[in-house]
């Protein structure tokens, strides 16, 4: 059960109309954008004002989702947003725990802003920027935790179906359509009732993950070539250079779930994902491991970074190749030290 003095908290907060802010992360996933969607697809039943404004763009794989043209780009009109924002009563924050995941101007604009925030989000170390605070990483994702909420709540009722093709997707795209470890039988129940509020979920499979361009499989061949192995310390990694990804017409979104592969190789527990992106100064990197191998700890203490025990991301403003020599020498010298 969720602390029943903030479900309670929560209700009466959204017992009369309000404008609302619901803001997902920076780079928003399917989750994030699940819980974004989804959520206002329930508050303007209860007759809500809600807005939508995503840090940056959404990447095309979601571009189907239900309600997915309200959204606002705080980058692509940043007054609009800001307008926005400073007459928002309530900013929700989805799928994060602390502002800098919205990036810098964003940021700024969160922490200046008058309204209560809340987050519901399942990342570790959450921060303290909001009053109601709903965050447990028992969850594998922030869509199921937002549908149990909603279900302490008595709110069900208001999941229609754009409402639950939104949550659905969240929990498919972060549960790795059901096979991560957070997967239980709640997570399946939550599943069973949104589909029985009529989602296609085969549609929506096909749609998430059926829908690759032939550049993005050549993209996907190219990290696969570049794939290394380092056997003595159970890791692999791959990387993309700028080069790589222009070569192949990169779009956002192109290199969703590459990070996976590295991890399917016998014997292998720790997995990085370096991409060279000059646009955002400097190298994005993912890390996924199995097992008690906490990549959390290991992004936040040698890569700016942080996440989830098992997924994790981070960013180095070193060359791309001199990114993954120092990710060598840590991996040599200190991987035994994050097993937990
Ligand atoms: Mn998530």
């Amino acid at each position: 059960m969720m602390n029943e003095k903030k479900i309670d908290e929560l209700k009466s907060i959204l017992a009369s109309p309000k404008k609302i802010v619901l803001v997902p992360h920076r780079n928003p996933d399917g989750d994030a954008m699940g819980a974004a969607l989804g959520l206002y697809s329930v508050l303007v039943q209860l007759q809500h004002e809600v807005h939508v404004i995503s840090p940056n763009e959404i990447p095309h794989f979601l571009n189907w989702m239900p309600e997915i043209g309200k959204v606002s780009i705080f980058e692509n009109n940043e007054k609009e947003a800001l307008q926005i924002l400073n007459q928002a009563d309530y900013i929700f924050a989805l799928d994060f725990n602390i502002l800098a995941r919205t990036g810098e101007k964003m940021e700024k604009a969160l922490e200046n802003t008058a309204a209560f925030k809340i987050m519901i989000d399942h990342h570790q170390m959450p921060g303290d920027f909001a009053k109601l605070i709903f965050s447990d990483t028992a969850f594998g994702s922030t869509c199921e935790l937002l549908y149990t909420i909603l279900m302490q709540a008595g709110f069900l009722k208001y999941i229609n179906k754009d409402a639950a093709t939104c949550l659905y997707t969240g929990i498919v795209t972060d549960s790795g359509s059901f096979r991560f470890p957070k997967t239980n039988s709640s997570t399946h129940n939550a599943v069973a009732d949104l589909i029985e509020k009529g989602i296609d979920n085969p549609q929506i499979h096909n749609a998430l993950f059926d829908n690759n361009s032939y550049n993005r499989l050549q993209l996907l061949g190219k990290a696969l070539q570049n794939m290394v192995l380092l056997s003595e310390s159970k890791t692999s990694y791959i990387y993309l250079s700028e080069k790589d990804l222009q070569q192949f017409d990169y779009q956002k979104g192109d290199t969703e779930g590459f990070v996976n592969y590295g991890l399917t190789i016998t014997g292998i527990d720790f997995t990085a994902f370096f991409i060279e992106r000059k646009e955002d100064a400097g190298i994005k990197i993912s890390f996924r491991s199995q097992g008690n191998f906490d990549v959390n700890l290991f992004a936040r203490r040698f890569f700016n970074g942080g996440g989830h025990i098992n997924a994790a991301g981070g960013n180095s403003d070193l060359s791309l190749e001199e990114t993954i020599n120092r990710f060598k020498e840590i991996v040599k010298n200190y991987k035994s030290e994050f097993y937990v």
